[in-house]
């Protein structure tokens, strides 16, 4: 049986941990693989998984072996294949061992999802470490064929149907989460997002519209807007908090699995960054995305080439409102955001054939784990 090493630094926010936590549980679950997963943030693995906890240096969750990535890096056997998740880093005297171990590790750094054109050209190749007898090779996840592909359970087409077709596994979702059942003609919203101006034009826009929406927010997401908006009241988890046809309910944040059938659950899901924008678009339901920011806007080719992938296909009539409201979402200003609503959400139910339509099409170039299971076998051979 292989085994594996999948190195995590959280630099921020959950993504990082959010990828790192899914790759390893679905290698060890789906491959039978010995995966174990050096973080140097527990807190934030224990957000996702509560299993874990905090301040130890080994524990088993969900089959992975879990190790507090802290120095004096231990003297340990380098894994078959390493996996460093975005640039990482792994040790130094860790990547020494690598060197001297025979035979070498297959060396993989698991780089951020972009649907820019390049990603293809770059997807696998090799990188050889400057000093040291090494080489590694970029895996880059993307939606198209010749990239990386997705990381997806392998019941997860399967799961998210049966729970979207039962009304019963619905019903005791929410309850589970100790939330009502939406109510008939409500619609159902999940936002995830970074703190902007243009939440505000969001909450505007449902509280002013006429129509019941109810908005699911995990603690410690839009805060000062929703502050602002509700005039201080609480935001503690299990709040609820109400104005005209708006009901928000702040929700404590959830473990990832629990996290993902919120999304199957929901009619519209606001994610960011990487991780919650895949599992939006595994739950076949329409999305809103804030990409995560970068200097000098390096963010917004990304923006613009998911766009252009997500438009692919759509009449011109659903691409133009599709298109202004990501964009004013991303820009961040209430107005415009607010100004974008009500043309995008005309749309919802093409919006829902599509949305159901792409993620039928997710799986084209491959699943991400299984995928990056054979080229590290390969790379072993
Ligand atoms: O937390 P993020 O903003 O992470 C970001 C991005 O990945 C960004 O690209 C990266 O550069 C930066 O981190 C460092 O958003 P993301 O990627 O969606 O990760 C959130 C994770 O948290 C995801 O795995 C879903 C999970 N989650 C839960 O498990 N429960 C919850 O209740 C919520 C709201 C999220």
């Amino acid at each position: 049986m292989r085994s594996w090493d999948i190195f995590c630094n959280v630099v921020d926010n959950y993504g990082d941990i959010g990828v790192s936590w899914r790759l390893a549980r679905q290698l060890a679950a789906a491959h039978g693989l010995r995966v174990r997963l050096w973080v140097d943030d527990l807190a934030s693995l224990a957000k996702l998984c509560p299993d874990v906890v905090d301040g130890r240096d080994q524990q088993h969750a969900r089959g992975v072996d879990v190790r507090w990535w802290r120095e004096p890096f231990p003297a340990v056997e380098p894994a078959d294949v390493v996996v460093e998740a975005f640039a990482c880093n792994p040790p130094a005297n860790y990547v020494a061992a690598m060197a001297a171990r025979q035979p070498k590790p297959a060396w993989i750094n698991l780089e951020y999802l972009s649907a820019e054109d390049w990603v293809r050209g770059c997807h696998g190749l090799p990188s050889p470490h400057p000093s040291l007898p090494l080489v590694k090779h970029f895996y880059f996840p993307g939606f198209v064929t010749g990239t990386g592909g997705l990381l997806a359970e392998r019941d997860l087409v399967q799961a998210r149907d049966r729970f979207q077709a039962s009304a019963q596994e619905r019903a005791r979702f929410w309850e589970e989460l100790g939330v009502p059942a939406p109510g008939a003609g409500e619609l159902q919203v999940s936002l995830f997002c970074y703190p902007h101006a243009g939440i505000a034009g969001l909450l505007q826009a449902w509280a002013g519209g006429g129509s019941p929406v109810r908005c699911m927010v995990p603690e410690g997401t839009a805060t000062a807007a929703l502050a602002e908006f509700f005039g201080g009241a609480s935001l503690a988890p299990g709040a609820v908090l109400r104005k005209e046809s708006l009901e928000i309910r702040v929700f404590p944040f959830l473990e990832q699995d629990r996290y993902d059938r919120l999304l199957w659950a929901c009619d519209l899901n606001l994610v960011r960054g990487e991780d919650s924008f895949v599992r939006a678009q595994w739950a076949a339901r329409p999305l809103l995305w804030h990409v995560y920011s970068q200097q000098e806007r390096a963010h917004w080719p990304k923006l613009q080439a998911f766009l252009g992938l997500y438009c692919q296909g759509m009449r011109p009539e659903l691409a133009a409102p599709v298109t202004a409201m990501w964009q004013a979402w991303n820009q961040g200003e209430a107005a415009g955001v607010e100004s974008a609503w009500a043309g995008f959400w005309a749309h919802g139910p093409e919006l829902q054939a599509h949305a159901r339509r792409w993620a039928e099409g997710l799986a084209a170039p491959g699943n991400l784990a299984n995928g990056l299971a054979q080229f590290c076998e390969n790379l072993l051979k």
